[in-house]
């Protein structure tokens, strides 16, 4: 896509993006080699958000291009290795940006009891008025639409019938500017308008009429978020959608035809430039839109961001899930997932790195704001729904 006016700068060669993949490739243990990962758009990057910025932050250019972390970061193996300890040890005593844990431990828990109920009794405290939500392909998974990584299910296990180079290369920028068809053969199946919200996203309506809603950060591109009721400006969808979409060249293009386009499976050229047109969709290796870092900074400051509900994702890609660290230290979180993610261990590389405040989450006894539903994300608003006494 070409460089829009909505988008941020990150190729910039003195960006700390730049920096970032410069460390990266000396200290990660990382399997692929180098130039592999970065033709799977695998680096690592730091997540330049600020929980509170200066105005010297607010001048530099957020790293926010898309990336997956899946083969960069410690898998679940390497996590449970004898230096986990150390790095346990080590976040401990440097993590929550100098302040150290005295601070924490000096401040009361929110929680009365570290489950859904304790969560839900929070929600109708006069303490949590504004709750961010982050949303991921599970979400929508109840409405018919298969996430990306789940084994068998998923997207990714599922694309044999595209002919790509590997899974991710439907979404790859480099690989849709020569073949674009696989991408609109998928985006065919994916469409907008074929789907229904599920529970969870009525819940996250529900969330904005109870007047606690204060944003809905979300990965997915099906706009269920809004169909299902959620005021656009309370909605950032960090990885675009299919409202509008321009060219490779950056024309902008009637979405009207370009969505004949996609239902047909057929790839769509600028009549202005002849270049491959595209919905505003991020894909790997593109920037996201400059909405998303504006918002993020205000919303996630601890003034702003009293609880943090996290739903569906496998927290992989970049710069979207280093978000979980930025709310206040004693700023409770919940998790509703199928699966354990982004869990202090699992974001070691980039703490080590020094591009993580070590902030990931912590369900152990010794963690003190994180709460875990593992399941489905419609069981986990029920069962918060339940204890709150609302209908979805
Ligand atoms: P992912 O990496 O596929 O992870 C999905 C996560 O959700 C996994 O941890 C699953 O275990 C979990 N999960 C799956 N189903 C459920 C469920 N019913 N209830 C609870 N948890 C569930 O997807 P991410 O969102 O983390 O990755 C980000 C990508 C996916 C973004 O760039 C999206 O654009 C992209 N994506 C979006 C859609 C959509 O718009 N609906 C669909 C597929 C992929």
């Amino acid at each position: 896509m070409g460089e829009a006016e909505e988008t941020e700068e990150t190729h910039d060669a003195e960006s700390p993006a730049a920096a970032s993949e410069k460390t990266t490739t000396t200290t990660t243990t990382t399997t692929t080699t180098e130039d592999e990962g970065r033709r799977r758009g695998n680096e690592t990057s730091s997540s330049s958000l600020s929980s509170s910025p200066s105005e010297e932050e607010e001048e530099r250019s957020p790293e926010t291009s898309l990336r997956s972390e899946t083969e960069s970061s410690g898998s679940e193996e390497e996590t449970s290795s004898s230096s986990s300890e150390g790095v346990r040890e080590l976040l401990r005593r440097l993590a929550i940006d100098g302040e150290g844990e005295k601070t924490l431990a000096a401040k009361q828990p929110r929680l009365k009891t570290r489950d859904v109920k304790g969560i839900a009794e929070y929600i109708e405290s006069d303490e949590c008025k504004n709750v961010v939500v982050m949303c991921g392909a599970g979400v929508s998974v109840a409405a018919g639409i298969p996430d990306f990584r789940t084994p068998g299910t998923g997207l990714y296990d599922n694309l044999a019938e595209y002919d790509l180079p590997y899974p991710q290369a439907v979404f790859e920028i480099g690989f849709f500017e020569s073949n674009p068809e696989p991408f609109y053969l998928l985006a065919s199946h994916l469409q907008p308008g074929k789907f229904e919200p599920t529970k969870t996203h009525k819940f996250i309506k529900l969330l904005e009429t109870k007047k606690k809603l204060r944003r809905c950060f979300t990965q997915n591109i099906d706009s269920l978020e809004t169909k299902a009721g959620v005021s656009e400006e309370l909605v950032v969808a960090a990885h675009g959608n299919f409202d509008t979409a321009r060219c490779l060249k950056g024309h902008s293009q009637d979405i009207e035809k370009v969505m004949e386009h996609v239902a047909k499976g057929e790839p769509m050229r600028c009549e202005t430039c002849g270049e491959y047109v595209k919905p505003d969709i991020v894909f790997f290796g593109e920037n996201l839109p400059i909405r998303f870092g504006q918002l993020a900074r205000i919303d996630f400051n601890p003034e702003n961001c009293d609880l943090l509900i996290v739903m569906g994702t496998s927290l992989q890609v970049q710069p979207f899930a280093g978000l979980i660290e930025y709310p206040d230290i004693d700023c409770p979180r919940l998790l509703i997932n199928r699966e354990k993610v982004g869990e202090v261990p699992s974001r070691r590389s980039f703490f080590e790195m020094g591009m993580s405040k070590g902030r990931g989450f912590d369900f152990s006894e010794e963690g003190k704001r994180d709460v875990l539903f593992l399941g489905d994300c419609d069981d986990g608003v029920s069962e918060l729904c339940k204890h709150l006494g609302w209908e979805v």
